[in-house]
């Protein structure tokens, strides 16, 4: 039988300037999920990508004194190399600028103006080049952009423009028989209000620059840059080339992960392409909150931005993905300090998960020789402690399906927690002096070790380095069987292995200079 698959994207993100820990929380956020799609045994695509046109980058670039493609070539090494050093692990990286997909946005749009979808009008609208939005003088507040506030420019020209307004009943009726389409249900209000508002054609062409993918039967015209960017879900896959096998596979998308900035674009345009187009629409849509700092959204126009090159030289990749995913509840904001990135670290990072394997190897090699004998008859309090890791796969999973990723990492820390207050009613360190309570001894360091190995596996999809540093220290390195997902049931920790008590997992951040 084929394994179930399971296709996740994240925005492609405009290589005009290098990307910040905003971003970085998209694409580590997409990536814990496919990392533990996988664990789980799903044939898991994990895309993300660089969206390389439009008029914001073409002045990036000029402002550099480079050319477009040489500027978002440099830009896009920087992402690349962002993401390896987050441990993030993409199955494709598609770039705007790739034949493989310009064929075929290309295709598309000509598609859709030979079926009357996209028809060529004079064009009067105020535009937000940072947005890359057109909006009428009614949308305007305060003669800005509603979305950014800033200036907006008037442009006059004559442009193709898609008939939205054609599907808004169709795209409606599917919001209604899909109530996960678009995550969270505040986020769906918010796109149903908005479409039963009304929906206007969309002008999806320009002339005013010339950094975008033309539009082929009028070279004149570029191809509007979200028209040009949603496309990357398909062109990506192979979509209507000769070689479109991994499309018949993993189209349509399990999840479309994004920021709250962008949901409309994925909920209203991009949906409505794929119906114009006769494709499959994807099965969700999830939109996150905003990362802020100092109360507003960080962002590279407005420069308030914190750099993750930092962050990771100072605090390693798996204590900053930590951080991210443990910070923003679902669909909420989170605000960031290194402040509160620092408590992290030593209160959930440093005392509580790493000091509970520090104790445990601690005691067992002092009383046990670092070898755990089998466990004997659980008593009420071990029972407890075994159940509540017993039901945690099945807890982490589900959280992790609907995108809950704090909730989840909310959910391991009370078997750590649990597991440091049972070592505490145990005492092992007083059962280890006494040859009579050997048997409770082994017990005991039986069911922290075992609830260790059940905290590593579920962990490694949000610090991908966690268990590599784990593995020898439990003496089961060796042992890859027990560190997947379907291997969490209870008892399988092989008694007579060998501890090994390493240097501490996350050592504490003092703070005073
Ligand atoms: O919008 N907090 O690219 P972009 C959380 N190219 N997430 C943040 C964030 C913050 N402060 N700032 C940015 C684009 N993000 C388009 C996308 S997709 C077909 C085209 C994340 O470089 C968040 O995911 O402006 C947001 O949606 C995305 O970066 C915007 O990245």
């Amino acid at each position: 039988m084929s394994r179930s698959t399971f296709y996740i994207t994240t925005p492609i993100y405009y290589p005009s300037d290098n990307l910040h820990i905003g971003h970085a929380y998209t694409t580590v956020a997409a990536d814990a999920v496919a990392r533990f799609k996988r664990l789980m045994g799903y044939d898991v695509y994990f895309l993300t990508g660089a969206d390389e046109h439009g008029q914001k980058i073409e002045r990036a670039a000029q402002a550099k004194g480079k050319k477009p493609k040489e500027y978002v070539d440099e830009i896009v090494l920087g992402f690349k190399d962002l993401w390896a050093r987050l441990l993030v692990d993409y199955s494709d990286f598609i770039r705007t600028t790739e034949e493989r997909h310009r064929l075929v946005v290309q295709q598309i749009f000509e598609r859709l103006y030979e079926q009357g979808d996209i028809y060529k009008a004079a064009y009067e609208g105020w535009y937000c080049t940072p947005c890359e939005t057109f909006w009428t003088l009614r949308q305007l507040v305060e003669g800005n952009c509603p979305d950014c506030g800033r200036p907006v420019e008037l442009l006059q020209e004559e442009s193709y423009f898609f008939r939205l307004s054609k599907y808004a009943a169709r795209l409606l009726a599917h919001i209604q028989e899909h109530p996960d389409f678009i995550q969270p249900v505040s986020r769906r209000n918010e796109m149903v209000n908005f479409i039963k508002s009304g929906l206007e054609d969309l002008c999806v062409s320009r002339t005013t620059f010339s950094w975008g993918i033309p539009v082929p039967f009028n070279p004149r015209h570029v191809v509007y840059v979200w028209v040009d960017a949603l496309t990357n879900y398909i062109s990506a896959l192979g979509y209507a080339r000769v070689n479109d096998a991994l499309f018949k596979k993993y189209w349509p998308a399990d999840v479309h992960l994004v920021g709250k900035d962008i949901v409309r674009f994925h909920t209203i345009i991009w949906p409505i392409i794929l119906m114009a187009a006769g494709v499959e629409l994807p099965k969700r849509v999830v939109g996150h909150g905003w990362l802020l700092l100092d109360g507003g959204k960080m962002s590279k126009s407005k420069g308030n931005v914190v750099d993750p090159h930092q962050l990771i030289d100072r605090y390693g990749a798996d204590a900053v993905r930590y951080y991210l995913l443990r910070e923003l509840p679902f669909g909420a904001d989170g605000s960031y300090s290194e402040g509160n990135l620092i408590s992290r670290i030593n209160s959930d990072l440093a005392n509580d998960l790493g000091n509970l394997l520090h104790r445990t190897l601690t005691v067992l090699s002092k009383f046990g020789g670092g070898v755990v004998g089998p466990p004997g008859v659980p008593e009420e309090t071990d029972r407890e402690l075994i159940e509540l890791a017993r039901d945690l796969p099945g807890r982490v999973a589900l959280l992790v399906d609907n995108l809950e990723l704090s909730e989840a990492l909310g959910v391991v820390w009370q078997l750590v927690n649990r597991a440091n207050k049972y070592l505490d009613e145990t005492a092992p360190w007083n059962l280890g002096k006494d040859p009579v309570k050997r048997d409770r001894f082994n017990t005991v360091m039986y069911n922290v070790l075992e609830s260790y190995r059940f905290i590593t596996v579920l962990l490694a999809p949000f610090m991908p380095g966690f268990p590599d540093r784990v593995w020898p220290q439990l003496g089961i390195a060796a042992r890859p069987e027990l560190h997947s997902f379907a291997s969490l049931t209870w008892g399988r920790f092989p008694p007579g292995v060998s501890v090994e008590r390493g240097t501490p997992l996350f050592p504490r951040i003092e703070t005073e200079k």
